[in-house]
């Protein structure tokens, strides 16, 4: 008998291996930017391994801290922010790191070597949703430093999504992937916890053109002006001029972005009355789902342009956000701001 074992394409690709074969593309390439991205799927592991085991380790729950926005900080949050830093800031490629945690840049310690990148994170996202077993999320952006000197400045943090050389996401869940971009398309990895490696799944992600998801937190309805109540209710075929889009959203902000990505729609948290100038944060939310999601086909606005266009001016600047398939987003747009088209640069 005769046993034919089939090996698909994307079973033994570990993201190692495929971070080297990408870096194989630019001759010019130094290593460092793969360093960063083989760090973080580690720090992403050993984020998994406490979020996994969270409801039987005494670390569910709140700590008595706030962070710098005045949220009540979960322990995970903690955890997960002391191991992105303590697994990125002696590996010489970074020159500061920025975090949701953190009310200010983050410093290589002076006993470790500098590199030309900033990293800025959102270490656990959705963390209001671990107690409930809900998905969170890892979200990161990588830029390149722009000041001289040895040590990142806030003026390396402040530059816009579309100057970011490497962007991703971590979704724990019912599995654990790690979805990244440099530029070269959009790959997703999912960890294989009996072997602790993250494996190629997901090669070359396309967002759907044709959606089938709107994510959006309907409580807000009175508070959003005209414009947006005008676009949900075309999101929702109310208007009777196209299909409506099936309503899924979970308040974790990778868990909603990643159906999305793979399923196709749009995911708005628009600004309203409470956020006028939205929740999400630019810096390590929007815009390194922006890159991603554009990379895979897709657009993203704050409703007036394209969300890799802002020039930030603040570390935890927030910003409103419609991301997902391009035609959707174009609809935003349009009753916004009256621009039919997203500019892509
Ligand atoms: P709301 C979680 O707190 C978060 O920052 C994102 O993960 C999520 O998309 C959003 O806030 C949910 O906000 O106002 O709908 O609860």
């Amino acid at each position: 008998m005769t046993i034919v074992v089939k090996h698909t394409a994307t079973s033994v690709v570990t993201i190692e291996r495929f971070i080297i074969e990408e870096e194989r593309n630019h001759p010019e390439a130094t290593g460092e930017l793969s360093g960063i991205l083989y760090d973080l799927a580690l720090a992403a592991k050993m984020i998994a391994n406490k979020v996994r085991s969270a409801g039987l380790a005494d670390i569910l729950g709140a700590t008595e801290n706030e962070n710098v926005h005045g949220e009540v900080q979960q322990r995970l949050d903690v955890l997960a922010n002391e191991i992105i830093i303590k697994a990125m800031d002696h590996g010489g490629r970074l020159c500061a790191m920025a975090s949701e945690e953190e009310p200010g840049i983050i410093q290589i310690p002076d006993e470790f070597k500098c590199g030309k990148y900033c990293l800025m994170f959102d270490p656990l996202d959705g963390s209001s949703n671990i107690d409930v077993n809900v998905p969170v999320g890892t979200i990161f952006s990588v830029v390149r430093k722009i000041t001289r000197g040895r040590h990142g400045e806030l003026e390396d943090m402040l530059q816009p999504g579309r100057r970011q050389v490497a962007a991703g996401y971590v979704i724990y869940g019912s599995s654990t992937m790690m979805v990244y971009t440099t530029g070269q398309g959009v790959h997703g990895f999912t960890l294989d916890p009996s072997i602790g490696e993250f494996l190629l799944s997901h090669p070359n992600l396309r967002i759907p053109e044709n959606g089938r998801y709107l994510s959006v937190n309907d409580s807000y309805e009175q508070l959003w002006d005209d414009s947006v109540k005008s676009i949900m209710r075309k999101y929702k075929g109310l208007d009777g001029d196209r299909r409506a889009l099936s309503t899924r959203y979970v308040g974790s902000l990778v868990a909603d972005f990643h159906r999305n990505l793979l399923g196709g729609g749009i995911f708005a948290y628009p600004s309203n009355k409470k956020t006028p100038k939205g929740k999400l944060r630019l810096l390590y939310e929007a815009n390194p789902l922006s890159f991603i999601v554009e990379q895979a086909g897709g657009a993203a606005s704050n409703g007036h342009q394209r969300i890799l266009d802002v020039e930030p001016s603040e570390l935890h600047q927030r910003t409103p956000l419609y991301i997902g398939s391009r035609s959707e987003v174009e609809i935003a747009q349009r009753a916004i701001a009256g621009q039919p088209e997203l500019a892509v640069v």
